[in-house]
């Protein structure tokens, strides 16, 4: 089945705000940074709208030498809180489109959309109607980017910005991102370039025109990773959202302490089966098993192991708590308590509703 992931990246977010506030700015350059103190200002730009980049501002980019390139343009000194304000409305919004929602940085989401939507036309259906949620309630545009990877999303979402849609299909990816500089590959920086470089490699077509063996050869990890990328084969998930709830936990007091073992045990069985029936209820796995033992006196330890990969098997889990219980087993003492916690949790992928939301004519 094909995934199809969105790569959400609102346009010169600080400035889109800064616009959206002050209606006079629009059209005009806006900077947002420190004080350029008339050229003489130290710092940086946070960041700029389109109408500056015109004149070769960008991020990170010294204040002074901002104010040289555009000394008419509008410099405003951060509001952090406005920002963090709008941020949280905006992924309120696009959260709404999918369970499937991971949020980086303030500006930043992936969704995957692969159970709503049947076909890269419904993508960009939604695509479209989440442009438009975005900028009629929060008054700021966004890109988004389509594609059947996480980093794929990434490079499309930054392909035609401010306000685009572009969508890379899994017949036409490679044909759209083949003449592209190879710093648009996530984890390609200033400084890997270099090296990249040095071996006859820009654009992403001469990372496609190699073999997998060659690029690890040359780059080694990272060789492998922009191979994988560029080919298409990101494996990694959008990270699914759990309702807000971190862990799950359950713990029992015996009536009398104890040190029978048959008893331990039926304890701990009782305590997961209740776990069980809640992970069940609510489709989670969980990665995170943690132990949780008091003694006689209030002596209380935790244990806790991540796994590799999501558990959602009573047995798993009872076998992991187990093997944390083993460290206690010999001691002297009575239990008093007996507690298991199971966090890093993630929704089942088959969890995921399968109906189609007729976003179409919402
Ligand atoms: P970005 O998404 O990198 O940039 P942007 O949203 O301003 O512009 P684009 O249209 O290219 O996506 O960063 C998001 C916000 O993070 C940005 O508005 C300001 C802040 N930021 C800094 O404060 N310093 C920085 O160096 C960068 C890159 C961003
Ligand atoms: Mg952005």
């Amino acid at each position: 089945m094909t995934s199809f992931i969105l790569h959400c990246d609102l346009d010169c977010f600080y400035a889109s705000v800064e616009v959206r506030d002050n209606p006079d700015y629009k059209g005009l350059p806006v900077i947002v940074g420190s004080d350029p103190k008339g050229g003489t200002g130290r710092g940086v730009v946070s960041t700029c709208n389109y109408e500056a980049r015109i004149f070769g501002l960008h991020s990170g980019m010294p204040i002074s030498l901002a104010y040289r390139n555009c000394p008419h343009g509008i410099y405003l000194r951060p509001s952090r809180d406005k920002y963090n304000v709008a941020s949280k409305q905006v992924m309120k919004i696009i959260s709404s489109y999918s369970e499937i929602f991971q949020k980086v940085g303030l500006d930043e989401a992936y969704l995957d959309v692969s159970s709503v939507c049947r076909d890269w036309k419904d993508v960009k259906i939604l695509a479209e109607k989440i442009q438009k949620d975005v900028f009629q309630k929060i008054g700021i545009t966004i890109s988004i980017g389509c594609a059947t990877t996480k980093s794929l999303a990434k490079i499309a979402s930054d392909f035609n910005k401010p306000h685009g849609i572009t969508i890379f299909t899994q017949f036409n990816f490679k044909d759209m991102i083949k003449d592209l500089d190879i710093t648009r590959v996530p984890g390609i920086g200033k400084k890997s370039k270099v090296h990249y470089h040095n071996n006859g490699i820009k654009q992403i077509k001469d990372i496609l025109n190699l073999s997998l063996p060659r690029m690890r050869d040359l780059f080694g990890k990272h060789g492998f990773w922009a191979w994988k990328v560029v080919n298409g084969l990101d494996k990694r998930r959008v990270r699914e959202k759990t309702s807000g709830r971190k862990s799950m936990s359950q713990e029992r007091t015996f009536n009398e302490d104890t040190g029978d073992s048959v008893i331990i045990m039926e304890k701990f069985r009782e305590i997961n089966e209740k776990l069980h029936k809640s992970f069940i209820k609510h489709n989670l796995t969980c990665k995170t098993i943690t132990l949780k033992i008091r003694f006689e006196g209030f002596i209380t330890y935790t244990r806790s192991n991540t796994l590799l990969y999501p558990i959602q098997d009573k047995l798993k889990v009872l076998e992991e708590i187990l093997k944390l219980y083993e460290e206690f087993k010999d001691k002297k003492e009575k239990v008093r308590l007996l507690g298991i916690k199971l966090s890093n949790l993630e929704k089942t992928r088959n969890s995921i509703q399968t109906s189609i939301i007729n976003f179409a004519h919402t």
